[in-house]
């Protein structure tokens, strides 16, 4: 039998076998029996040896012919194959339209967020802007530049954890109110609100935490007063307590601010009659504000004969505590789905 015949023999035998594989395991069985190192071209090749030189390249050309139709074979049964697979893979695993749906749970902010977000919505309404700062702070900051020198007695009330003798986690979100002033260069005006994680060394129970969230107000001005800081707070706890809430100024000590206040909202619970959420007073402590120390304004560079200024730090947790009738901190904070679960909007 001639070369070519043996060659038109083989490739029609492939076409045949190839066209009956299954599958890919027993496609690449027949791409090794046809085109492998030992497969069934090898016979053939050894032919060569007895042909004349002016055979050869003839020879060599039928060869590559037969070897890329197998090719060609075994990739249209590779397409054929995969299409298989596919179909067999779609049929079993088909949708049972009428099966009811996995469920699954899609997260909300947490209820601390959501109040941090009102208080901003509140502010940004009265033209605030909202400012940052890091929570790791300079003693200058924390405390020097807020009228507290080092040793000052009122550093007791804010004892916190301090990474180095400069450095500290921040006990107040006050600082920030020092970032914005010195990094305003004109020396101009200023209207911000400033949320943000703090960290005391308090012992915890039901209404204090070694870790809670403020958010500090700061208006300088050439003519702010205690009426604007009254009227300012006065908005604030009637949106976030309802219109008929009011707000008292009780008298207190800030070194940042001089006079200082303390400020209560009517409680929302007895309307001021007294409960035992008010501890039967009508009354429930907020915040601490009051009118901007000189000697803080000057430390930041702003000239205080000319400016004046009000400022504010409020509890976040203590107003949504008010807020939503929580009545332990710690809830915030052990992440109990059941409680988290409560405040989804
Ligand atoms: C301050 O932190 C002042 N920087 C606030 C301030 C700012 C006054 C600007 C004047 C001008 P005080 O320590 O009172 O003040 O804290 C403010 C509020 O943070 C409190 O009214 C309370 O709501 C909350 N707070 C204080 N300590 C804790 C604590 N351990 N756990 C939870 N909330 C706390």
């Amino acid at each position: 039998m001639s070369v070519k015949q043996r060659l038109l023999e083989l490739q029609e035998h492939a076409k045949e076998q190839i066209k009956l594989v299954k599958s890919i395991h027993e496609l690449n069985d027949a791409k090794a029996k046809y085109l492998g190192k030992k497969g069934a071209f090898a016979d053939i090749m050894s032919m060569m040896k007895d042909l004349t030189n002016e055979e050869r390249p003839a020879f060599g050309k039928l060869t590559n012919e037969a070897k890329v139709a197998i090719q060609g074979y075994l990739d249209e049964q590779k397409i054929i194959i995969d299409e298989f697979i596919i179909n067999e893979q779609l049929e079993k695993e088909s949708i049972d339209v009428s099966m009811p749906g996995k469920k699954f749970e899609v997260g909300k902010k947490h209820i601390l967020t959501q109040v941090i977000n009102e208080i901003e919505d509140l502010f940004i309404g009265m033209g605030y802007e909202v400012m940052e700062g890091p929570e790791v702070e300079i003693d200058e900051y924390n405390f020097e530049k807020l009228n507290l020198p080092k040793n000052h007695p009122a550093r007791d009330m804010q004892d916190t954890f301090y990474i180095t003798d400069e450095t500290l986690l921040r006990t107040h979100t006050s600082p920030v109110q020092v970032r914005t002033m010195l990094a305003n260069e004109n020396k101009g005006p200023i209207k911000i609100i400033c949320p943000g994680k703090v960290f005391r060394r308090d012992d915890d129970d039901a209404t204090h935490s070694h870790q809670f969230m403020q958010i500090e107000g700061l208006v300088v001005d050439e003519t702010t007063s205690m009426a604007d800081l009254k009227g300012t707070l006065l908005a604030a706890a009637k949106k976030l307590f309802g219109e008929k809430r009011e707000i008292r100024l009780r008298p207190s000590y800030f070194p940042f601010t001089e006079p200082s206040v303390e400020v209560d909202v009517s409680c929302h619970n007895c309307n001021g009659k007294g409960c035992n959420i008010c501890k039967g007073t009508g009354w429930i402590e907020v915040l601490g504000a009051g009118i901007v120390n000189d000697n803080v304004l000057e430390a930041s560079g702003y000239d205080s004969k000319k400016y004046q200024g009000f400022a504010f730090g409020m509890g976040v947790e203590r107003i949504a505590m008010l807020k939503y009738g929580i009545n332990d901190i710690r809830s915030f904070y052990t992440n109990d789905i059941r409680f988290i679960k409560q405040f989804k909007k």
